[in-house]
């Protein structure tokens, strides 16, 4: 692969990274309207981030190119490519949620935002649900046409453009990640983890730190498990990872202050001299350590607020061992929950229910952890990250 980078300065960082995209849109896309920041040069900003980029790939493209742009802060690319004369196909994945119109109208802009997204020749989608949210904008906030004949992908008319939609669920490749987890038990950290477990059920949670992820719902959540039932307690332990992301976003500081609080409120209340019921570290780690520690986790409790997908959900089910495998407890917010239905799903607003779930998930007999574990595995077979790739490029290059 060839790569071709260019660095922001601070301003264009300032403007479209941290504040546009981040302090705008990720919050809007993720039904969190309460938390949006609107600054106009900063919109600007991202405009003009666009646009330059753009001119600067323009010159790098070969005739035949098919390009696939990623994500929310690429929403104007096609539009900046096509003022510099470009005319080969270029198709958008959106990684994130497509919010319900109600939602997105709280976007100063919004509607520049939804003509630039139709300058693309094929609009990718987490699920139904966003291509939906994404249809009836067209449909009652543009005015524009969608056929209705039952086609996949969807043509779409609106702001004098034709173009197609469909949702791309992202995979992930099952049996490598299963691999990984195997091989990866013997080093150093996973041992730590199992020498210091002492036999007690681990549950635990990978998420960058980011207030979308409902971390502060799920902390609760476990504490309410072991308020409720004193048994659990010294029993079982809580491994949280979440390395800081965006730290110069306020939302992102707010989260973290909130999750220390959180977890020292709940540690000094049950911690015994042998045991702290949620251990939560602020780290990355290799994806065998991560793979590994998945498959020694009797519960992989995975619940968002909002998520596009949400790919740790299936890389908790790939690393499970098939003769033992744990219970994955999913937030039905998460785009996951579409094709996990054989997980545990729960409400992560409802404290109780995800506590009850985790429960349930101890007490889980074999054959039932087997059978949803093996529901899982064949979807998540099915739809691996080559056929969400292929099922793509095929819908962009058709034309
Ligand atoms: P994210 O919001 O980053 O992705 P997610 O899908 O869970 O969320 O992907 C995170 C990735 O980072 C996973 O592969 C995970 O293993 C890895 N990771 C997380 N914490 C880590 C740590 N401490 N150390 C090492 N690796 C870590 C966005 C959208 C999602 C969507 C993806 C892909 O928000 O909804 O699923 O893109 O489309």
């Amino acid at each position: 692969m060839t790569f071709a980078t260019i660095g922001l300065v601070k301003r264009d960082y300032d403007q479209y990274y941290r504040g546009f995209s981040n302090a705008t849109l990720w919050p809007a896309f993720h039904y969190r309207p309460d938390l949006i920041e609107f600054d106009r040069d900063e919109y600007d900003g991202y405009r003009r981030v666009n646009r330059w980029l753009a001119e600067r790939l323009a010159p790098l493209l070969r005739a035949d190119d098919v390009i696939w742009v990623h994500d929310y802060h690429l929403i104007p690319f096609a539009q900046a490519l096509r003022a510099f004369g470009v005319k080969n196909r270029i198709g958008f994945f959106l990684n994130i949620p497509f919010p319900a119109p109600q939602i997105l109208l709280n976007v100063p802009r919004h509607r520049e935002l939804v003509e630039a997204l139709c300058a693309f020749d094929l609009l990718g989608f987490q699920t139904e649900l966003d291509l939906r949210a994404f249809c009836e904008y067209i449909d009652v906030e543009a005015y524009g046409t969608l056929a209705r004949d039952g086609a996949n992908p969807i043509d779409v008319q609106a702001f004098g453009q034709r173009l197609k939609a469909s949702a791309y669920p992202i995979g992930v490749y099952p049996d490598e990640i299963a691999a990984l987890a195997k091989d990866g038990g013997s080093g150093r950290d996973v041992e730590i983890v199992k020498s210091t477990l002492h036999h007690r059920k681990l549950v635990m949670s990978v998420d960058r730190l980011d207030y979308s992820k409902g971390l502060v719902e799920r902390f609760r959540a476990f504490a309410r498990l072991i308020e409720h039932d004193p048994a659990q307690r010294n029993n079982v332990s809580f491994l949280q990872i979440a390395p800081s992301t965006r730290s110069d976003v306020d939302a992102y500081r707010d989260i973290r202050l909130q999750l220390e609080a959180e977890s020292g409120r709940i540690n000094g209340r049950y911690a015994e001299l042998d045991w702290t019921p949620i251990r939560y570290i602020h780290r990355q780690y290799d994806r065998p350590v991560l793979a590994a520690l998945f498959r020694e986790a009797h519960v992989g409790l995975v619940t968002p607020l909002r998520d596009g997908m949400n790919l740790v959900a299936k890389e908790y089910v790939s690393a499970q061992d098939p003769d033992d495998p744990g219970v994955l407890v999913l937030s039905q917010f998460a785009g996951a929950a579409r094709e996990l239905t054989a997980a545990l799903i729960v409400n992560p607003l409802d404290i109780d229910g995800m506590a009850d779930a985790i429960a349930t998930a101890f007490k889980m007999p074999l054959p039932e952890r087997k059978t949803r574990y093996e529901e899982m595995m064949a979807q998540l077979r099915e739809n691996n990250v080559s056929v969400w790739r292929d099922r793509f490029l095929r819908d962009l290059k058709a034309g």
